[in-house]
Protein backbone atom coordinates (compact mmCIF):
# COMPACT_ATOMS: atom_id res chain seq x y z
CA UNK A 1 0.00 0.00 0.00
CA UNK A 2 1.85 2.86 -1.21
CA UNK A 3 -0.68 5.91 -1.33
CA UNK A 4 -2.58 7.25 1.40
CA UNK A 5 -5.70 7.72 0.27
CA UNK A 6 -6.43 4.01 -0.73
CA UNK A 7 -7.02 3.49 2.77
CA UNK A 8 -9.18 6.58 3.40
CA UNK A 9 -12.05 7.44 3.84
CA UNK A 10 -13.25 10.95 2.78
CA UNK A 11 -15.86 13.52 3.66
CA UNK A 12 -17.67 16.08 1.31
CA UNK A 13 -18.35 19.74 3.26
CA UNK A 14 -20.83 21.44 1.72
CA UNK A 15 -19.47 25.36 3.33
CA UNK A 16 -22.83 26.89 2.89
CA UNK A 17 -25.15 24.44 4.99
CA UNK A 18 -22.80 22.60 7.18
CA UNK A 19 -22.40 24.84 10.33
CA UNK A 20 -22.91 29.20 10.77
CA UNK A 21 -20.83 29.82 12.95
CA UNK A 22 -21.89 33.86 13.21
CA UNK A 23 -25.79 33.77 12.33
CA UNK A 24 -26.20 35.02 8.82
CA UNK A 25 -27.60 32.01 8.22
CA UNK A 26 -24.65 30.96 6.14
CA UNK A 27 -22.00 27.90 6.76
CA UNK A 28 -19.02 29.54 7.17
CA UNK A 29 -15.13 28.34 7.61
CA UNK A 30 -15.18 29.16 11.05
CA UNK A 31 -18.11 26.64 11.19
CA UNK A 32 -16.16 24.08 9.99
CA UNK A 33 -13.50 24.42 11.97
CA UNK A 34 -15.72 24.20 15.22
CA UNK A 35 -16.80 20.78 13.75
CA UNK A 36 -13.48 19.11 13.35
CA UNK A 37 -13.60 17.23 16.30
CA UNK A 38 -16.91 15.70 14.84
CA UNK A 39 -15.61 14.63 11.94
CA UNK A 40 -12.40 13.08 13.95
CA UNK A 41 -14.89 11.15 15.92
CA UNK A 42 -16.62 9.96 13.05
CA UNK A 43 -13.24 8.38 11.73
CA UNK A 44 -13.24 10.05 8.13
CA UNK A 45 -9.78 10.72 7.02
CA UNK A 46 -9.66 13.79 4.50
CA UNK A 47 -12.37 16.47 4.11
CA UNK A 48 -13.23 17.71 0.71
CA UNK A 49 -14.52 21.07 0.65
CA UNK A 50 -17.47 22.57 -2.37
CA UNK A 51 -15.91 25.90 -3.39
CA UNK A 52 -15.66 28.87 -1.15
CA UNK A 53 -13.98 31.35 -3.28
CA UNK A 54 -15.32 34.60 -4.52
CA UNK A 55 -18.41 34.42 -6.20
CA UNK A 56 -21.45 35.95 -7.32
CA UNK A 57 -22.97 32.92 -6.65
CA UNK A 58 -24.95 32.20 -9.75
CA UNK A 59 -24.22 28.38 -8.98
CA UNK A 60 -23.44 28.34 -5.47
CA UNK A 61 -19.86 28.86 -5.73
CA UNK A 62 -19.08 27.12 -8.68
CA UNK A 63 -19.33 30.52 -10.58
CA UNK A 64 -15.57 32.28 -9.29
CA UNK A 65 -14.77 35.60 -9.42
CA UNK A 66 -11.55 35.03 -7.91
CA UNK A 67 -9.09 31.79 -7.32
CA UNK A 68 -7.54 33.08 -4.47
CA UNK A 69 -9.76 34.84 -2.40
CA UNK A 70 -12.50 33.41 -0.06
CA UNK A 71 -16.27 34.80 -0.56
CA UNK A 72 -16.94 37.01 2.39
CA UNK A 73 -19.69 35.19 3.66
CA UNK A 74 -17.57 31.86 4.28
CA UNK A 75 -14.57 34.31 6.21
CA UNK A 76 -11.26 35.24 4.66
CA UNK A 77 -7.74 33.90 3.59
CA UNK A 78 -7.15 33.91 7.51
CA UNK A 79 -9.94 31.71 8.55
CA UNK A 80 -9.00 29.42 5.93
CA UNK A 81 -4.94 29.15 6.45
CA UNK A 82 -6.86 28.22 10.33
CA UNK A 83 -9.04 25.87 9.29
CA UNK A 84 -5.96 24.01 7.24
CA UNK A 85 -3.82 24.52 10.13
CA UNK A 86 -6.40 22.83 12.53
CA UNK A 87 -7.60 20.27 10.11
CA UNK A 88 -3.74 18.87 9.66
CA UNK A 89 -3.34 19.29 13.99
CA UNK A 90 -5.97 16.55 13.82
CA UNK A 91 -4.17 14.42 11.14
CA UNK A 92 -7.24 15.42 8.82
CA UNK A 93 -6.00 16.35 5.51
CA UNK A 94 -8.13 19.13 3.40
CA UNK A 95 -8.77 18.88 -0.66
CA UNK A 96 -10.13 21.73 -2.51
CA UNK A 97 -13.05 22.03 -5.41
CA UNK A 98 -10.80 23.07 -8.70
CA UNK A 99 -13.26 25.21 -11.24
CA UNK A 100 -11.07 24.98 -14.42
CA UNK A 101 -13.96 24.68 -16.62
CA UNK A 102 -15.39 27.78 -16.24
CA UNK A 103 -15.09 31.28 -14.01
CA UNK A 104 -17.48 33.23 -13.73
CA UNK A 105 -18.43 36.31 -15.95
CA UNK A 106 -17.76 38.95 -13.19
CA UNK A 107 -14.14 37.32 -12.77
CA UNK A 108 -12.04 40.15 -14.09
CA UNK A 109 -10.98 38.19 -17.15
CA UNK A 110 -14.17 37.94 -18.64
CA UNK A 111 -14.78 41.28 -17.72
CA UNK A 112 -12.03 42.46 -19.98
CA UNK A 113 -12.99 39.91 -22.37
CA UNK A 114 -16.11 41.65 -23.18
CA UNK A 115 -14.84 44.77 -23.92
CA UNK A 116 -14.15 43.42 -27.36
CA UNK A 117 -12.38 41.72 -29.93
CA UNK A 118 -9.24 43.46 -29.52
CA UNK A 119 -9.26 43.40 -25.93
CA UNK A 120 -6.16 41.05 -24.76
CA UNK A 121 -8.17 38.74 -22.32
CA UNK A 122 -10.66 38.35 -25.34
CA UNK A 123 -9.23 34.69 -26.36
CA UNK A 124 -9.18 33.67 -22.64
CA UNK A 125 -12.72 32.41 -23.84
CA UNK A 126 -14.73 31.18 -26.61
CA UNK A 127 -16.30 34.00 -28.97
CA UNK A 128 -17.73 33.15 -32.52
CA UNK A 129 -19.68 35.76 -34.79
CA UNK A 130 -23.06 35.27 -33.95
CA UNK A 131 -26.69 36.86 -34.33
CA UNK A 132 -29.67 36.67 -32.32
CA UNK A 133 -31.17 34.74 -35.33
CA UNK A 134 -27.79 32.28 -35.53
CA UNK A 135 -25.70 31.35 -33.21
CA UNK A 136 -23.13 29.36 -34.19
CA UNK A 137 -24.22 26.16 -33.54
CA UNK A 138 -27.17 24.16 -31.84
CA UNK A 139 -25.47 22.67 -28.93
CA UNK A 140 -27.15 22.80 -25.74
CA UNK A 141 -25.89 23.43 -22.36
CA UNK A 142 -26.33 21.28 -19.05
CA UNK A 143 -28.47 23.62 -17.45
CA UNK A 144 -31.17 24.10 -20.10
CA UNK A 145 -30.71 26.52 -23.24
CA UNK A 146 -27.74 26.91 -25.25
CA UNK A 147 -24.41 26.99 -25.43
CA UNK A 148 -24.07 30.38 -26.46
CA UNK A 149 -25.00 33.75 -25.38
CA UNK A 150 -24.93 36.48 -27.59
CA UNK A 151 -23.19 40.13 -27.24
CA UNK A 152 -24.99 42.25 -29.15
CA UNK A 153 -22.05 44.97 -28.75
CA UNK A 154 -19.64 42.85 -30.56
CA UNK A 155 -22.23 40.61 -32.26
CA UNK A 156 -20.59 37.94 -31.07
CA UNK A 157 -21.43 34.65 -28.80
CA UNK A 158 -19.62 33.43 -25.63
CA UNK A 159 -19.40 29.67 -24.88
CA UNK A 160 -20.79 27.90 -21.82
CA UNK A 161 -21.58 24.41 -20.93
CA UNK A 162 -23.51 25.54 -17.32
CA UNK A 163 -25.03 28.99 -16.85
CA UNK A 164 -24.61 31.64 -19.23
CA UNK A 165 -22.84 32.85 -16.10
CA UNK A 166 -19.99 30.63 -16.38
CA UNK A 167 -18.70 31.33 -19.81
CA UNK A 168 -16.12 28.41 -20.17
CA UNK A 169 -12.21 29.18 -20.69
CA UNK A 170 -10.43 28.55 -23.70
CA UNK A 171 -8.28 25.99 -22.62
CA UNK A 172 -6.34 25.94 -26.36
CA UNK A 173 -5.00 29.03 -25.25
CA UNK A 174 -1.78 28.65 -23.72
CA UNK A 175 -1.96 31.98 -21.31
CA UNK A 176 -4.92 30.68 -20.07
CA UNK A 177 -3.09 27.61 -18.99
CA UNK A 178 -0.46 29.09 -17.77
CA UNK A 179 -2.86 31.61 -14.99
CA UNK A 180 -4.77 28.54 -14.04
CA UNK A 181 -1.49 26.29 -13.59
CA UNK A 182 0.54 29.44 -11.23
CA UNK A 183 -3.05 29.71 -9.92
CA UNK A 184 -2.75 25.75 -8.86
CA UNK A 185 0.49 25.70 -7.64
CA UNK A 186 -0.48 28.75 -5.06
CA UNK A 187 -2.91 26.29 -3.90
CA UNK A 188 -0.65 23.45 -3.24
CA UNK A 189 2.15 25.82 -2.22
CA UNK A 190 0.27 26.55 1.06
CA UNK A 191 -0.02 23.17 1.96
CA UNK A 192 -3.37 22.01 0.61
CA UNK A 193 -3.82 18.04 0.51
CA UNK A 194 -5.17 17.92 -2.94
CA UNK A 195 -8.10 18.63 -5.72
CA UNK A 196 -11.37 17.78 -6.33
CA UNK A 197 -11.52 18.34 -10.34
CA UNK A 198 -14.69 20.03 -11.23
CA UNK A 199 -16.35 19.07 -14.42
CA UNK A 200 -12.68 18.23 -16.12
CA UNK A 201 -14.01 15.94 -18.80
CA UNK A 202 -15.31 19.01 -20.64
CA UNK A 203 -12.24 21.53 -20.34
CA UNK A 204 -11.77 20.76 -24.48
CA UNK A 205 -14.66 20.92 -27.39
CA UNK A 206 -15.05 19.61 -30.67
CA UNK A 207 -15.05 21.51 -33.58
CA UNK A 208 -17.61 24.20 -33.93
CA UNK A 209 -19.17 22.68 -36.83
CA UNK A 210 -19.64 18.97 -34.90
CA UNK A 211 -23.02 17.49 -35.41
CA UNK A 212 -24.83 16.30 -32.30
CA UNK A 213 -26.46 13.11 -32.79
CA UNK A 214 -28.05 10.90 -29.71
CA UNK A 215 -26.24 12.26 -26.77
CA UNK A 216 -26.60 16.58 -26.79
CA UNK A 217 -23.63 16.84 -24.33
CA UNK A 218 -20.50 14.51 -26.60
CA UNK A 219 -18.86 17.95 -28.00
CA UNK A 220 -17.65 18.65 -24.75
CA UNK A 221 -17.59 15.28 -23.20
CA UNK A 222 -13.73 13.39 -22.89
CA UNK A 223 -13.17 14.86 -26.23
CA UNK A 224 -9.72 14.34 -28.22
CA UNK A 225 -7.06 16.61 -27.44
CA UNK A 226 -7.82 16.69 -23.44
CA UNK A 227 -4.90 14.57 -22.79
CA UNK A 228 -2.33 17.48 -23.61
CA UNK A 229 -4.12 19.49 -21.47
CA UNK A 230 -4.25 16.82 -18.18
CA UNK A 231 -1.00 15.04 -18.49
CA UNK A 232 0.01 19.30 -17.50
CA UNK A 233 -1.81 19.11 -14.87
CA UNK A 234 -0.50 15.35 -13.79
CA UNK A 235 3.06 16.99 -13.97
CA UNK A 236 2.47 19.33 -11.23
CA UNK A 237 0.24 17.17 -8.92
CA UNK A 238 3.16 14.82 -9.09
CA UNK A 239 5.62 16.98 -8.10
CA UNK A 240 3.07 17.62 -4.65
CA UNK A 241 2.38 14.90 -2.21
CA UNK A 242 -1.55 15.57 -2.75
CA UNK A 243 -4.96 13.22 -4.09
CA UNK A 244 -6.90 14.31 -6.68
CA UNK A 245 -10.04 13.00 -8.09
CA UNK A 246 -12.06 14.29 -10.83
CA UNK A 247 -15.44 14.56 -11.93
CA UNK A 248 -14.98 12.79 -15.63
CA UNK A 249 -18.20 12.09 -16.86
CA UNK A 250 -17.92 10.99 -20.24
CA UNK A 251 -14.92 8.84 -19.59
CA UNK A 252 -16.35 5.59 -19.55
CA UNK A 253 -14.80 2.57 -17.03
CA UNK A 254 -12.64 1.26 -20.08
CA UNK A 255 -10.85 4.53 -20.39
CA UNK A 256 -10.66 5.54 -16.63
CA UNK A 257 -8.09 2.90 -16.21
CA UNK A 258 -5.63 5.17 -18.25
CA UNK A 259 -7.03 8.16 -15.92
CA UNK A 260 -6.38 6.85 -12.81
CA UNK A 261 -3.82 3.80 -12.59
CA UNK A 262 -0.17 4.43 -11.65
CA UNK A 263 0.19 6.58 -14.37
CA UNK A 264 -2.76 8.46 -14.67
CA UNK A 265 -3.60 11.79 -14.88
CA UNK A 266 -5.52 11.81 -11.41
CA UNK A 267 -5.58 9.51 -8.71
CA UNK A 268 -9.41 8.68 -9.22
CA UNK A 269 -12.19 9.72 -10.81
CA UNK A 270 -16.42 10.17 -10.01
CA UNK A 271 -18.26 7.98 -12.13
CA UNK A 272 -21.18 9.76 -13.54
CA UNK A 273 -23.27 6.61 -14.64
CA UNK A 274 -24.79 4.61 -11.54
CA UNK A 275 -27.96 7.05 -10.88
CA UNK A 276 -30.05 4.92 -13.27
CA UNK A 277 -33.71 6.11 -12.60
CA UNK A 278 -36.60 4.47 -13.08
CA UNK A 279 -40.42 4.95 -12.78
CA UNK A 280 -42.34 7.94 -13.69
CA UNK A 281 -41.17 11.49 -14.31
CA UNK A 282 -41.67 13.28 -10.78
CA UNK A 283 -41.93 10.01 -9.17
CA UNK A 284 -38.51 8.43 -9.99
CA UNK A 285 -36.28 6.31 -8.43
CA UNK A 286 -32.96 4.26 -8.40
CA UNK A 287 -32.99 1.70 -10.28
CA UNK A 288 -31.10 -1.20 -8.38
CA UNK A 289 -30.01 -3.74 -10.72
CA UNK A 290 -29.24 -0.48 -13.53
CA UNK A 291 -26.96 1.05 -10.78
CA UNK A 292 -25.37 -2.67 -9.79
CA UNK A 293 -24.15 -3.40 -12.88
CA UNK A 294 -22.81 0.30 -13.17
CA UNK A 295 -20.85 -0.10 -10.34
CA UNK A 296 -20.18 -3.46 -11.30
CA UNK A 297 -18.53 -2.76 -14.34
CA UNK A 298 -16.62 -0.21 -12.83
CA UNK A 299 -15.01 -2.41 -10.25
CA UNK A 300 -14.10 -4.95 -12.61
CA UNK A 301 -12.78 -2.44 -15.38
CA UNK A 302 -10.72 -0.59 -12.93
CA UNK A 303 -9.84 -4.11 -11.67
CA UNK A 304 -6.17 -3.74 -9.69
CA UNK A 305 -4.29 -1.35 -12.37
CA UNK A 306 -6.85 1.86 -11.66
CA UNK A 307 -8.45 3.31 -8.40
CA UNK A 308 -12.38 3.97 -7.77
CA UNK A 309 -13.95 6.92 -5.94
CA UNK A 310 -16.97 5.82 -4.42
CA UNK A 311 -19.86 7.87 -3.51
CA UNK A 312 -23.62 7.78 -3.00
CA UNK A 313 -24.51 11.22 -2.45
CA UNK A 314 -23.13 14.79 -3.14
CA UNK A 315 -24.29 18.04 -2.69
CA UNK A 316 -26.04 17.53 -7.02
CA UNK A 317 -28.10 14.92 -6.16
CA UNK A 318 -31.15 13.73 -4.40
CA UNK A 319 -30.74 11.66 -0.92
CA UNK A 320 -29.91 8.49 -1.35
CA UNK A 321 -32.12 6.94 1.28
CA UNK A 322 -35.07 8.72 -0.19
CA UNK A 323 -34.36 7.38 -3.92
CA UNK A 324 -33.64 4.30 -3.24
CA UNK A 325 -33.84 3.43 0.11
CA UNK A 326 -37.68 3.98 2.33
CA UNK A 327 -36.03 7.25 4.55
CA UNK A 328 -35.85 4.66 7.28
CA UNK A 329 -32.54 4.00 9.87
CA UNK A 330 -32.57 0.90 8.72
CA UNK A 331 -32.50 1.80 4.65
CA UNK A 332 -29.57 4.14 5.16
CA UNK A 333 -27.61 1.80 7.55
CA UNK A 334 -27.56 -1.07 4.36
CA UNK A 335 -26.65 1.89 1.53
CA UNK A 336 -23.90 2.50 3.71
CA UNK A 337 -22.88 -1.09 4.44
CA UNK A 338 -23.69 -1.87 0.17
CA UNK A 339 -21.36 0.59 -1.38
CA UNK A 340 -18.69 1.42 1.52
CA UNK A 341 -17.22 -1.91 1.26
CA UNK A 342 -16.50 -1.56 -2.67
CA UNK A 343 -12.92 -1.21 -4.08
CA UNK A 344 -11.80 2.36 -3.88
CA UNK A 345 -11.64 5.26 -1.64
CA UNK A 346 -14.83 6.02 -0.25
CA UNK A 347 -16.58 9.85 0.10
CA UNK A 348 -19.54 10.19 2.71
CA UNK A 349 -21.22 13.59 1.88
CA UNK A 350 -22.34 15.67 4.99
CA UNK A 351 -25.72 14.32 6.48
CA UNK A 352 -25.28 10.60 4.66
CA UNK A 353 -23.85 9.54 7.74
CA UNK A 354 -27.44 10.78 9.77
CA UNK A 355 -29.82 8.96 7.04
CA UNK A 356 -31.06 12.65 6.11
CA UNK A 357 -33.55 12.87 4.06
CA UNK A 358 -35.04 14.70 0.47
CA UNK A 359 -37.06 17.52 1.53
CA UNK A 360 -40.63 17.70 0.81
CA UNK A 361 -40.44 20.76 -1.11
CA UNK A 362 -44.17 22.82 -1.33
CA UNK A 363 -43.43 26.07 -3.04
CA UNK A 364 -41.22 27.02 -6.22
CA UNK A 365 -39.75 29.25 -3.52
CA UNK A 366 -37.70 27.37 -1.68
CA UNK A 367 -35.77 26.33 -4.14
CA UNK A 368 -32.12 27.95 -4.60
CA UNK A 369 -30.63 25.39 -7.80
CA UNK A 370 -30.43 27.30 -10.93
CA UNK A 371 -30.68 24.28 -12.97
CA UNK A 372 -33.89 23.32 -11.00
CA UNK A 373 -35.33 26.94 -11.30
CA UNK A 374 -34.86 26.99 -15.44
CA UNK A 375 -36.41 23.78 -15.59
CA UNK A 376 -39.24 25.17 -13.36
CA UNK A 377 -39.74 28.01 -16.00
CA UNK A 378 -39.86 25.98 -18.84
CA UNK A 379 -42.88 23.95 -17.66
CA UNK A 380 -44.35 26.86 -16.72
CA UNK A 381 -44.00 28.01 -20.18
CA UNK A 382 -45.23 24.47 -21.26
CA UNK A 383 -48.37 25.00 -19.30
CA UNK A 384 -46.98 21.74 -17.53
CA UNK A 385 -49.71 21.89 -14.53
CA UNK A 386 -47.11 19.54 -12.20
CA UNK A 387 -44.79 21.53 -12.57
CA UNK A 388 -44.21 21.89 -8.47
CA UNK A 389 -43.28 18.40 -8.66
CA UNK A 390 -41.49 17.95 -11.53
CA UNK A 391 -38.88 20.29 -11.36
CA UNK A 392 -38.37 19.85 -7.63
CA UNK A 393 -38.44 15.86 -7.85
CA UNK A 394 -35.10 15.20 -8.58
CA UNK A 395 -33.50 19.05 -7.92
CA UNK A 396 -29.96 18.95 -6.05
CA UNK A 397 -31.08 21.80 -3.46
CA UNK A 398 -32.38 17.69 -1.47
CA UNK A 399 -29.40 17.58 -0.81
CA UNK A 400 -28.14 21.17 0.19
CA UNK A 401 -30.32 21.43 2.99
CA UNK A 402 -28.67 22.63 6.12
CA UNK A 403 -26.97 19.71 8.20
CA UNK A 404 -29.22 18.57 11.24
CA UNK A 405 -26.80 18.98 14.48
CA UNK A 406 -29.26 18.98 17.43
CA UNK A 407 -32.83 19.17 18.39
CA UNK A 408 -32.95 23.03 18.89
CA UNK A 409 -34.51 25.43 16.27
CA UNK A 410 -33.14 25.00 12.79
CA UNK A 411 -31.14 22.20 13.60
CA UNK A 412 -28.34 24.10 15.38
CA UNK A 413 -27.35 25.05 12.04
CA UNK A 414 -27.54 28.75 12.54
CA UNK A 415 -29.02 30.85 15.06
CA UNK A 416 -30.83 33.16 12.28
CA UNK A 417 -32.63 32.54 8.99
CA UNK A 418 -30.86 30.22 7.12
CA UNK A 419 -30.67 30.01 3.69
CA UNK A 420 -31.96 27.07 2.55
CA UNK A 421 -35.03 25.63 4.57
CA UNK A 422 -33.84 23.00 7.62
CA UNK A 423 -35.80 19.81 6.41
CA UNK A 424 -38.74 19.22 9.39
CA UNK A 425 -37.32 16.04 10.49
CA UNK A 426 -34.16 17.26 12.00
CA UNK A 427 -35.71 16.20 15.35
CA UNK A 428 -35.40 12.82 14.95
CA UNK A 429 -32.36 13.34 12.64
CA UNK A 430 -29.30 14.70 13.94
CA UNK A 431 -25.92 14.27 15.17
CA UNK A 432 -26.93 15.10 19.15
CA UNK A 433 -29.56 12.67 19.76
CA UNK A 434 -27.81 9.73 16.92
CA UNK A 435 -24.54 10.27 19.24
CA UNK A 436 -26.49 9.60 21.85
CA UNK A 437 -28.04 6.38 20.67
CA UNK A 438 -26.21 3.11 19.94
CA UNK A 439 -28.16 1.49 16.83
CA UNK A 440 -28.35 5.22 15.24
CA UNK A 441 -27.17 5.57 11.64
CA UNK A 442 -24.55 7.94 12.94
CA UNK A 443 -22.73 5.26 14.92
CA UNK A 444 -23.23 2.61 12.66
CA UNK A 445 -21.31 4.65 10.22
CA UNK A 446 -18.29 4.82 13.03
CA UNK A 447 -18.22 1.00 12.87
CA UNK A 448 -18.08 0.81 9.49
CA UNK A 449 -15.42 3.09 9.00
CA UNK A 450 -13.62 2.21 11.36
CA UNK A 451 -13.74 -1.30 10.08
CA UNK A 452 -12.86 -0.61 6.34
CA UNK A 453 -9.67 1.30 7.62
CA UNK A 454 -8.89 -1.53 9.79
CA UNK A 455 -8.63 -4.55 7.28
CA UNK A 456 -6.00 -4.39 4.72
CA UNK A 457 -8.43 -6.68 2.31
CA UNK A 458 -11.38 -3.57 1.67
CA UNK A 459 -8.19 -1.40 0.20
CA UNK A 460 -6.24 -3.97 -1.64
CA UNK A 461 -8.63 -7.01 -2.28
CA UNK A 462 -10.86 -8.13 -5.37
CA UNK A 463 -13.98 -7.29 -6.20
CA UNK A 464 -16.37 -10.20 -7.19
CA UNK A 465 -20.21 -9.54 -7.82
CA UNK A 466 -22.60 -12.25 -6.80
CA UNK A 467 -26.14 -12.85 -8.05
CA UNK A 468 -25.37 -10.36 -10.51
CA UNK A 469 -28.85 -10.14 -12.08
CA UNK A 470 -31.16 -10.27 -8.78
CA UNK A 471 -32.83 -6.73 -8.84
CA UNK A 472 -33.38 -6.44 -5.38
CA UNK A 473 -30.05 -7.85 -4.11
CA UNK A 474 -26.69 -6.45 -3.86
CA UNK A 475 -24.04 -9.13 -2.83
CA UNK A 476 -20.51 -9.32 -3.43
CA UNK A 477 -17.03 -10.99 -2.18
CA UNK A 478 -13.99 -8.83 -1.25
CA UNK A 479 -10.85 -11.11 -1.55
CA UNK A 480 -7.44 -10.57 -0.27
CA UNK A 481 -5.21 -11.22 2.86
CA UNK A 482 -8.49 -12.70 4.60
CA UNK A 483 -12.32 -12.89 2.56
CA UNK A 484 -14.86 -10.91 2.53
CA UNK A 485 -19.09 -11.08 1.96
CA UNK A 486 -21.14 -8.38 2.10
CA UNK A 487 -25.08 -9.16 1.58
CA UNK A 488 -27.46 -6.21 1.38
CA UNK A 489 -31.32 -6.59 0.46
CA UNK A 490 -32.11 -3.04 -1.39
CA UNK A 491 -35.81 -3.40 -1.62
CA UNK A 492 -38.87 -4.07 0.09
CA UNK A 493 -39.49 -7.52 -0.28
CA UNK A 494 -38.82 -10.67 1.49
CA UNK A 495 -35.90 -12.58 -0.16
CA UNK A 496 -34.39 -15.72 -0.09
CA UNK A 497 -30.69 -15.57 -1.05
CA UNK A 498 -29.30 -19.14 -2.70
CA UNK A 499 -25.22 -18.72 -2.84
CA UNK A 500 -23.34 -20.94 -4.67
CA UNK A 501 -21.80 -23.96 -3.02
CA UNK A 502 -17.74 -22.88 -3.04
CA UNK A 503 -19.67 -19.87 -0.97
CA UNK A 504 -21.70 -21.88 1.69
CA UNK A 505 -19.32 -24.48 2.12
CA UNK A 506 -16.74 -21.82 3.47
CA UNK A 507 -17.15 -21.19 7.22
CA UNK A 508 -18.21 -17.62 7.59
CA UNK A 509 -18.76 -15.36 10.84
CA UNK A 510 -21.16 -12.46 10.88
CA UNK A 511 -18.79 -9.18 11.81
CA UNK A 512 -21.74 -6.18 11.41
CA UNK A 513 -25.32 -6.07 10.69
CA UNK A 514 -28.06 -3.31 10.50
CA UNK A 515 -30.53 -5.79 12.59
CA UNK A 516 -30.49 -7.97 15.49
CA UNK A 517 -32.52 -10.62 13.38
CA UNK A 518 -28.89 -11.48 11.12
CA UNK A 519 -27.85 -15.20 10.88
CA UNK A 520 -24.75 -15.60 12.84
CA UNK A 521 -22.81 -17.90 9.19
CA UNK A 522 -24.01 -18.16 5.79
CA UNK A 523 -26.45 -21.04 4.86
CA UNK A 524 -26.93 -22.51 1.48
CA UNK A 525 -30.71 -20.53 1.19
CA UNK A 526 -31.22 -17.74 3.30
CA UNK A 527 -33.72 -15.77 4.03
CA UNK A 528 -33.26 -12.08 3.53
CA UNK A 529 -36.24 -9.32 4.97
CA UNK A 530 -36.12 -5.48 3.39
CA UNK A 531 -33.15 -3.65 3.83
CA UNK A 532 -30.99 -6.47 5.91
CA UNK A 533 -27.34 -5.97 5.36
CA UNK A 534 -24.77 -8.30 6.64
CA UNK A 535 -20.62 -8.32 6.33
CA UNK A 536 -19.61 -11.68 6.55
CA UNK A 537 -15.92 -12.67 7.73
CA UNK A 538 -13.89 -16.27 6.63
CA UNK A 539 -12.68 -18.07 9.24
O1 LIG B 1 -21.14 19.40 -11.83
C1 LIG B 1 -20.91 19.14 -13.17
C2 LIG B 1 -21.69 18.06 -13.71
O2 LIG B 1 -22.47 17.43 -13.06
C3 LIG B 1 -21.43 17.84 -15.12
O3 LIG B 1 -20.07 18.01 -15.30
C4 LIG B 1 -21.87 16.52 -15.58
O4 LIG B 1 -20.86 15.99 -16.35
C5 LIG B 1 -23.08 16.65 -16.42
O5 LIG B 1 -24.15 17.07 -15.61
C6 LIG B 1 -23.43 15.37 -17.16
O6 LIG B 1 -23.95 14.38 -16.35
C7 LIG B 1 -20.23 20.22 -11.26
C8 LIG B 1 -20.62 20.55 -9.85
O7 LIG B 1 -20.64 19.39 -9.09
C9 LIG B 1 -21.92 21.28 -9.86
O8 LIG B 1 -22.37 21.56 -8.58
C10 LIG B 1 -21.74 22.55 -10.66
O9 LIG B 1 -22.97 23.19 -10.82
C11 LIG B 1 -21.14 22.30 -12.03
O10 LIG B 1 -20.04 21.43 -11.98
C12 LIG B 1 -20.66 23.57 -12.67
O11 LIG B 1 -19.46 23.98 -12.09
CA1 LIG C 1 -22.13 32.45 8.60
Amino acid sequence: MTNWWQNAVGYQIYPRSFFDSNGDGIGDIKGIIEKLPYLKELGVDFIWLNPMYKSPNVDNGYDISDYQDIAAEYGNMADFQALLKAAHAMDLKLILDLVINHTSDQHPWFVEAKKGKDNPYRNYYHWQDATESKLPNNWQSFFGGPTWTLDETSIQAYFHVFAPEQPDLNWKNEAVRKEIYQMIRWWLDMGIDGFRLDAISHIQKEPWNFQITANPWAPFMNVAGIDEYMKDLQHIFNEYDVMTVGEASGVSSKRAVNWTDKDGYLDMIFELEHNVRMGKPGEERINLLGFKKVIARWQKDLGQKGWNALYIENHDNPRFNSILGNETSKSAKALALMYLFLRGTPFIYQGQELGMTNYPFQDIAEINAKDTLSYYERLLAEKNDEALKLATAWTRDHARTPMQWNTTKNSGFTTGYPWLKVNPNYEKINVATESKDPDSVLNFYRQLIALRKKEETFSTGTFTLLAANDPDIFTYLRTGTKQFLIVTNISQKVRTLSLPKKIWQKNWQLVIANDKTAPRTVTQHMKINPYDAWLFEQK
